[in-house]
């Protein structure tokens, strides 16, 4: 690894800070949202917001450089007219620097899903009125925040965050539109190049990316109707936020297909695009978690079954998307967890040459991990299954940059374990255990140790 390669763990504001209604927070629409359903929520979560100082010390004595989270919107703006919290500012002052006085450098999320309710009744991310409310976010953290930080992102996943939102509809608002799938995705692209643009006319010290979950796409065969398939599913999953964001332009082929399906594209106007293209990021985060394996689409409407309820729901995937592509998953060749995610580090490796030959920008690996049911009750907590996962993706990492990629940090999910969308404690994926029925002790597990070694040999370990 290079020298100053950066070796850390990354959390996301709701599903770790809790203390939802503390200190002027006003709810998300995860809270509202999660509330109403009477499921499982993160009023407390990991309890970080109480706790971040033992949480940094744990990452400082497991080796950790650095610390990938999220600033809550909910926490800072509290309404419409923009009024600030000063308890909310105050209180990532205070975690920034407990960051910086433990050698560990803050890697900033300012959007990573909780959206502020109050946007969301006026219609959240298919009004533009939200890209206005998230500019001023934008102004207030570059420059409460801006000299004490190096990396800024802009977004966490939009892709994953509007398709789940809009398309599947699993999560919130809960809404099956294709069209407003659409425009949710154009204006969070938008929102995107305007936080760009005002990062530079601010002439911040650091510099800003966007975070993509990164699904590499591979065919079944070599047909060239497999292809076709595979040039629409890298649109659907990949290029409009990488294409969007690096290189500043939608793809051509994408919105073509889009407008001979009738959508309405007459919202996109000439000088929104020219935002876009003037305005692309520096670098980019890839959450890296699986492959996506396509094959041609044969007939029947759009299913989007995707299982994200684990043993206790249905048990394996679905989805078509009519006249697009069908996904599979390869059950009878390949490894996959309860939730259906497969275990495929290969794809990692693909994947961050393929992201370094199309885009050339630095590369940081912002997420990557697996979610798991454990036991975490006794003394020793042994979750070799883990140390498997993160040894053989790191080495896929370390494979990629011999052959050339420019890689320069690697971020497990998650520090510790933490509220999993829609499946809460449930699912765990920290490096240090948390007892969620009593009072949150945190407990290191096996591969938190393992990962100081790989952190402190700067991956020589692996
Ligand atoms: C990513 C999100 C994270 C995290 C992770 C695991 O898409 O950026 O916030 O939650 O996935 O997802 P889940 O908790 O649904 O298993």
């Amino acid at each position: 690894m290079t020298t100053n390669f950066l070796w850390g763990s990354a959390t996301a504001s709701y599903q770790c800070e809790g203390a939802w209604n503390e200190d002027g927070r006003v709810p998300s629409l995860w809270d509202t949202y999660l509330h109403d359903n009477h499921l499982e929520n993160g009023d407390i979560a990991s309890d970080h917001y109480h706790r971040f100082k033992e949480d940094i010390q744990l990452m400082k004595e497991g080796g950790h450089n650095t610390y990938r989270f999220s600033l809550s919107w909910p926490r800072l703006i509290t309404d419409l007219a923009g009024t600030i919290n000063p308890k909310g500012v105050d209180f990532y002052h205070r975690l920034i620097d407990e960051c910086l006085a433990n050698g560990i450098e803050p890697f900033i999320t300012i959007f990573h899903w909780d959206l502020p309710d109050y946007l969301e009744q006026r219609g959240g991310w298919l009004s533009k009125e939200t890209i206005e409310a998230y500019v001023t976010l934008c102004d207030l953290v570059f420059k409460e925040y801006g000299q004490k930080v190096k990396y800024w992102t802009t977004f966490n996943e939009p892709r994953y965050y509007v398709f789940s939102g809009y398309f599947i509809g699993n999560y919130p608002p809960g809404v099956h539109n294709p069209q407003q799938t659409i425009s949710a995705s154009y204006n969070m692209m938008l929102a995107n190049a305007e936080a760009v643009k005002r990062f530079k006319a601010l002439a911040m010290p650091g510099e800003i990316g966007i975070v993509h979950s990164y699904g590499p796409i591979y065919g079944v065969d070599d047909r060239p109707e497999t292809r076709q398939a595979m040039r629409d599913a890298d649109n659907y999953y990949n290029n409009w936020i990488l294409d969007t964001a690096i290189l500043g332009e939608i793809p051509q082929d994408m919105l073509a297909k889009l407008a001979g399906q009738g959508f309405d594209l007459s919202f996109i106007l000439p000088e929104e695009l020219k935002t876009i293209k003037q305005n692309t990021v520096d670098f980019v985060g890839l959450n890296y978690y699986a492959r996506v394996l396509i094959a041609p689409y044969e007939t029947g409407e759009t299913i989007l079954a995707i299982n994200n309820s684990g043993a206790s729901g249905q048990g394996s995937s679905k989805v078509v998307v009519r006249e697009w592509f069908e996904q599979v998953w390869d059950h009878a060749n390949s490894e996959f967890t309860p939730w259906d995610t497969e275990i495929y580090p290969q794809g990692l490796y693909e994947g961050i040459l393929m992201a370094h030959k199309k885009y050339g920008v630095p590369i940081y690996i912002t997420e990557n991990g697996v979610g798991a049911y454990e036991d975490v009750s006794g003394e020793v907590i042994n979750d070799q299954f883990r140390i498997d996962f993160l040894n053989d993706h790191i080495d896929a990492i370390k494979r990629s940059m011999a052959d050339g990629a420019d890689v320069r940090g690697y971020y497990v999910w998650s520090t510790m374990d933490l509220y999993s969308w829609k499946n809460g404690s449930e699912k765990r994926y920290g490096l240090v255990a948390l007892d969620f029925d009593q009072d949150r002790q945190r407990k290191p597990k096996a591969s938190y140790y393992w990962y100081k070694a790989v952190c402190q040999s700067n991956g020589e370990t692996i």
